[in-house]
Formats: structure tokens, C-alpha cells, sequence
């Protein structure tokens, strides 16, 4: 990520790289703070054995841009919301890629995160099975808790990490007056 300002999005890929059972690094690379760091990094990813990178930047977001230039590696981009433009601007810094270079461009912000994740994990799982399948538990769970929760006005007290809901209550209902 550009930035350790980037964290509280980014931390969301993180989470569902571990939920799913993939390795991963995290690293603060600018492309405008740190810009030798970002090509040697980019330029060492595939001989360090990493197989997919996900950059997310917020802003005039180059980093994306700048590390899949720099890589034969698939790389998917985060737009981070920025202040100023709540993240339009890093959406379109990133997904509006001139032809040839190409970044695969995710939604703004925690959703965005998420689903790198869960699309790194794709590309992966073409090559590694046990992603795949770990994919395939993921996709299955929120299924289920879908399924188990047609209520909306019911409230899920605990969901077990394969989705499972453990428990649920009902909204408490209001007192009658007594007449
Ligand atoms: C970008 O500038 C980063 O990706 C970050 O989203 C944005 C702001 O960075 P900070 O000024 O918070 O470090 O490079």
C-alpha cells in the first residue's frame, strides 16, 4: 500500500487472505515517497516467489500503475477513499490504465479490499488447489448465513468462522399497557 494511512482499508485484504488460509506480505511502498523502492520491489516480486500483488492507493493513485509496469504479475488495485474526492479520483487513477498495462481495478475502500482478496485467491486457486477450495468453503459459508438469516429484524449473535450461526434472538417486543 502507498501509504500506513492505507492500513485501515488494506487490513480488510489481509483479514480475508487469512481466512482463507493464504500467505501473504504487507509493505508500505510509495510511488511518489519511495519510488526506488517501489521499482526494486516490483521488479524482485516474481523472483521472490510472490504470484499475485495487490496495491492499494489512494489519491492520484500511481502505484498500481507503476508496480504492474514494472512486473509480468497480476496485480489488482484498491482505490482507497481519499478525503478530497471520497475516492473517485484513486478509482479512476487506477482503473483508467492506458492499453497495455493493465491493473484490475476493484470498488473504493472496504469492499474493494475485500474482494482483491477473494479475486487473488482465484487466481491462485487455478494453480493451487487448497486455495480453490478454500475459496469454495468461503462462497458456500456466506451462502448459508444468508440462508439461515432471511429475517433481517432478527439479530445474529455468533457465527462460527465456517458461518454457522450459533445463536440468534428475536428484538425484544414492546410491553402491552395493561387496560
Ligand atoms: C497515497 O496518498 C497513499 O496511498 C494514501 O492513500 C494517500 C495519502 O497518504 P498519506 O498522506 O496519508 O501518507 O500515496
Amino acid at each position: 500500500m502507498g501509504s500506513s494511512s492505507d492500513w485501515e482499508t488494506m487490513e480488510h485484504a489481509a483479514k480475508t487472505l487469512e481466512e482463507l488460509g493464504v500467505p501473504y506480505e504487507k509493505r508500505v511502498v510509495s510511488a511518489h515517497r519511495t519510488p526506488d523502492l517501489l521499482f526494486e520491489y516490483a521488479a524482485s516480486a516474481e523472483q521472490r516467489g510472490i504470484e499475485v500483488i495487490i496495491a492499494g492507493a489512494g489519491g492520484a493513485a500511481h502505484l498500481p500503475g507503476m508496480t504492474a509496469a514494472k512486473t509480468v504479475l497480476p496485480v489488482l488495485g484498491v482505490p482507497v477513499e481519499s478525503k478530497a474526492l471520497k475516492g473517485l479520483d484513486s478509482l479512476l487513477s487506477i482503473a483508467q490504465m492506458p492499453g497495455g498495462i493493465p491493473v484490475g481495478t476493484l470498488a473504493i475502500g472496504k469492499a474493494g479490499a475485500i474482494n482483491a482478496a477473494l479475486l487473488a485467491a482465484a487466481i491462485l486457486g487455478a494453480k493451487h488447489g487448497a486455495i480453490r477450495e478454500a475459496l469454495r468453503k468461503f462462497r458456500e459459508a456466506q451462502t448459508q448465513k444468508v440462508l439461515t438469516n432471511p429475517d433481517p429484524a432478527r439479530t445474529t449473535v455468533a457465527v462460527g468462522s465456517a458461518g454457522a450461526v450459533v445463536a440468534t434472538v428475536q428484538p425484544l417486543r414492546s410491553k402491552r399497557k395493561r387496560s
